[in-house]
C-alpha cells in the first residue's frame, strides 16, 4: 500500500494533467474527445466538410433562395460568414445561404456534444439556426425521424434563443420558447450554443450554462417502437439563415422600411466542434453519403464534370498510345517476315 504524502502527490499530478488536457482541447466538462471540427482558419469553405443545398424552395413559407455564391457564404477573417441580400432570384427577393454536413463521411453523429460559437444577425425576420437532422430517416420522413434545434433566433429579437425537438406523428415538439438573456446582445457579441446528448438526456447550454434539459429514455410517440427512439441514430449538422417565414407567426410582415434599416444581416460562426466520450454508446454503422451529395452544389458540378474530362482525355490518350503500339509492332513483323523471306529467297540455291 501506497503511503497517503504519496497518493497525495500522484492525485494532484493526475488532476493538473486531466486540467490541462481538458483546457488544451477547449473543453469544459470532462471526458469529452473532440471528433469532429471546423474552425473556418482556411481561405474558403471546406468542401470535404459542407455542402450547399442551393434551391428556390424554402420550407416553412420561407421568403429566400439558398445559393452557393460567396456574397451569401464565405470564409474571411478566421470566420465563416453566411450573408443574407435583399436580390431578387427566381420568384424571391432575398438570397441566403444554408450549408449541411450530410456529404461529409465524417460529419453524422450519434450522440455526443455539439458546438457553435457565433455572432447572429441584427435584423428584423432573419432566422438564423445551428441544428441537427437525420442522416438515415430511419423513422419516416419529417419530422418523425426527428430534428434537434440547437440554436434558433429572431433577428429582431437580440437577446433572445430559443432550443427544440420535433418528431412524432403527427407532428410533436418539445421547446423552449424564446429564452431572454438579460444583458446579453447574441447579435454584438460571440456566444457559444452547446447540446450534450447522451443516452440518458440532452442538455442545452448557452455559454456552458445549462437551458433546458429532455429526459431521453422515454417514449416519444406511439409510432416508435422503443424508448429513446428517434434519437438513437445519426444526425448531421445545417446551418443556416433564413428571411421570414411562419417562425415569425404573429409578429408583423417585413416591410421595405425595415429592410432598409437591417444593420448587420450577417452571421459569423467562429467554430464548429463535435465531441464524444470515449465510453458511453456513441457507435452507430455508417451507412456512406447520399448519390445525391455529388451533384449537391456548383463546385463539386465543376469538380466532377472536370474529373470527367480528364478521366476521358487520359483515357483516350491511352487508347491510342495503345492502338499505336499494337500497329507498329505488326508492321515491324509484317516487315521482318517479308525480309527474311526475301533473304531466304535470295539464298535458296539454284536448281
Ligand atoms: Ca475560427
Amino acid at each position: 500500500m501506497m503511503s497517503s504524502p504519496l497518493l497525495c502527490i500522484l492525485a494532484f499530478l493526475f488532476l493538473s494533467y486531466s486540467r490541462c488536457i481538458a483546457a488544451a482541447s477547449g473543453n469544459t466538462t470532462g471526458g469529452w474527445i473532440l471528433v469532429w471540427q471546423d474552425e473556418f482558419n482556411d481561405n474558403s469553405i471546406d468542401a470535404t466538410k459542407w455542402t450547399f443545398e442551393s434551391h428556390c424552395k424554402p420550407a416553412n413559407g420561407e421568403l429566400q433562395c439558398y445559393t452557393d455564391k460567396s456574397d451569401n457564404a464565405r470564409v474571411e477573417n478566421g470566420h465563416l460568414v453566411i450573408n443574407v441580400k435583399n436580390e431578387k432570384m427566381g420568384n424571391k427577393d432575398f438570397t441566403s445561404a444554408r450549408l449541411k454536413t450530410e456529404c461529409d463521411p465524417d460529419g453524422s453523429f450519434l450522440r455526443g456534444r455539439f458546438e457553435m460559437r457565433a455572432m447572429l444577425p441584427r435584423a428584423k425576420h432573419l432566422w438564423p439556426a445551428f441544428w441537427l437532422i437525420p442522416e438515415d430517416e430511419v423513422y419516416g420522413g419529417w419530422p418523425k425521424s426527428g430534428e434537434i434545434d440547437i440554436m434558433e433566433y429572431r433577428g429582431q429579437e437580440t437577446s433572445k434563443m430559443s432550443s427544440a425537438l420535433h418528431y412524432g406523428s403527427p407532428h410533436a415538439v418539445t421547446n423552449t420558447g424564446p429564452m431572454n438573456f438579460p444583458g446579453v446582445d447574441f447579435s454584438r457579441e460571440y456566444h457559444i450554443f452547446a447540446l450534450e446528448w447522451d443516452e440518458k438526456q440532452m442538455k442545452w447550454y448557452m455559454d456552458n450554462k445549462n437551458t433546458f434539459t429532455v429526459d431521453m429514455n422515454k417514449s416519444w410517440g406511439s409510432i416508435y417502437k422503443a424508448k429513446g427512439q428517434p434519437w438513437d441514430q445519426r444526425f448531421h449538422i445545417i446551418i443556416n439563415v433564413a428571411v421570414g417565414g411562419n417562425f415569425f407567426t404573429g409578429y408583423p410582415p417585413l416591410t421595405a422600411q425595415d429592410i432598409a434599416k437591417w444593420e448587420k444581416p450577417t452571421m459569423e460562426i467562429d467554430y464548429i466542434r463535435v465531441y464524444q466520450k470515449a465510453t458511453g454508446n456513441y457507435k452507430a454503422p455508417k451507412t456512406g453519403v447520399p448519390s445525391s451529395c455529388l451533384l449537391s452544389n456548383s463546385a463539386q458540378r465543376m469538380g466532377l464534370i472536370l474529373g470527367t474530362t480528364i478521366g476521358g482525355v487520359v483515357l483516350i490518350v491511352v487508347v491510342s498510345v495503345v492502338i499505336f503500339i499494337i500497329y507498329r509492332r505488326k508492321r515491324r513483323a509484317a516487315a521482318d517476315s517479308s525480309s527474311s523471306s526475301s533473304s531466304d529467297q535470295m539464298t535458296k540455291p539454284l536448281r
